[in-house]
């Protein structure tokens, strides 16, 4: 029967106790070990062909260095090569600090025969089989759970301007107002619509259509605050939810969103009487509780500013909204 090849790497600074295993190992029935030797770890890890080493034998007492430590530094680089640790005497508390250490087998020096150190090798090169295993199937799962995180937060997202899309608006809203309703403040809706953008497409063309919405879409990022929620709510339409406490702040934050868009100054020529590109909004405050009556109230309240000539922030505290230029 021919025996397998197993290039083995033994560090050990006792010459006499690297003599024994060498003797053991030749006479292995069913491996043919190749054996390279070292008397630290330090020199084992500066050869050529350290990688290249099937199998490492470390003495538990190594000097300077211990092969607990070599075994430890090999372990959190990744490094999954079966190890076996031969010991001067062995008891419980080496065992565990091994084993925690990441050991495969370990041997007690007075019980070194071919015998032993052959069960020794296959019980080490079985354990780090496993431990690849585990190890790429672990990177495995990890893969799909990081895909599955993207697939989650791909369909939150609009892919056109990167705002949350309508589902994940109404599911943050939900959440703000749960949250607000805790500290009973009143919240803030604000429905968004840029003014005849139908009439851009038909001038402009589609794909410039996109680019204006990304733009709009910009524009309108960079005028909330950090807690606000925006979202694209489905065309030309976005939708701001915020806590807010008083009318005045509402007002300051609507003339901040229309006017954001207004000094973008994108051509509009359809868009008349302003000749540039322009939003109305419509906005409606009220108690946490009461969601959908304060985005209906918001809706109602667009409707009043396309009505009033557009490029006008509405609440329905006023009747015809304010247009600064
Ligand atoms: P109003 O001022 O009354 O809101 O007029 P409008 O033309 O903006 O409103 P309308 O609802 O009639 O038209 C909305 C247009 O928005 C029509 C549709 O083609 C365009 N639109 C919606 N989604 C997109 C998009 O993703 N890209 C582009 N380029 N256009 C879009
Ligand atoms: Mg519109
Ligand atoms: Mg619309």
């Amino acid at each position: 029967m021919s025996r397998e090849a197993v290039k083995i790497l033994l560090i050990d600074d006792d010459p006499g106790d690297a003599e024994l295993l060498r003797r053991a190992l030749a006479q292995c029935n069913n491996f043919a070990a190749e054996l390279h030797h070292t008397l630290s770890a330090s020199d084992a890890q500066r050869l050529p062909d350290w990688q290249d080493f099937d199998l490492l034998i470390l003495d538990y007492c190594l000097g300077a260095s211990t092969g607990l430590q070599l075994l430890m530094e090999m372990r959190n680089r990744g490094d999954r090569r079966p190890v076996i640790v031969v010991t001067g005497a062995g008891n419980e508390y080496v065992a565990a600090e091994l084993v925690r250490a990441g050991v495969d087998d370990y041997i007690i020096k007075s019980d070194i025969t071919h015998e032993t150190l052959e069960a020794s090798i296959r019980v080490a090169r079985m354990r780090a089989d496993q431990r690849l295993a585990e190890a790429n199937s672990e990177a495995a799962y990890m893969q799909l759970a990081e895909a599955n995180l993207q697939l989650a937060q791909s369909s939150r997202v609009d892919p056109l301007t990167e705002l949350f899309n309508r589902r994940a608006w109404e599911e943050s809203a939900e959440q703000i107002c749960a949250a607000a309703c805790g500290l009973s403040r009143p919240i803030a809706i604000f429905m968004i619509d840029v003014d005849h953008f139908k009439r851009f497409n038909d001038m402009y063309g589609h794909s410039a259509g996109d680019i204006c919405l990304k733009t709009v879409a910009s524009a309108l990022r960079e005028s909330v605050r950090g807690n606000d929620v925006l979202g694209r709510y489905g065309g030309e339409e976005f939708v701001l939810i915020t806590c807010i406490s008083s009318e005045a702040e509402l007002e300051a934050l609507g003339e901040r969103l229309r006017s954001a868009v207004w000094e973008l100054e994108e051509e509009h020529a359809g868009n008349d009487p302003f000749g540039r590109v322009t939003i109305s909004i419509g906005c409606a405050i009220g108690s946490p509780s009461d969601l959908s009556l304060i985005q209906e109230e918001a809706d109602r309240a667009l409707y009043e500013a396309k009505n009033c000539g557009r490029n006008r922030c509405c609440n329905l505290f006023q009747e015809h909204g304010t247009v600064v230029e």
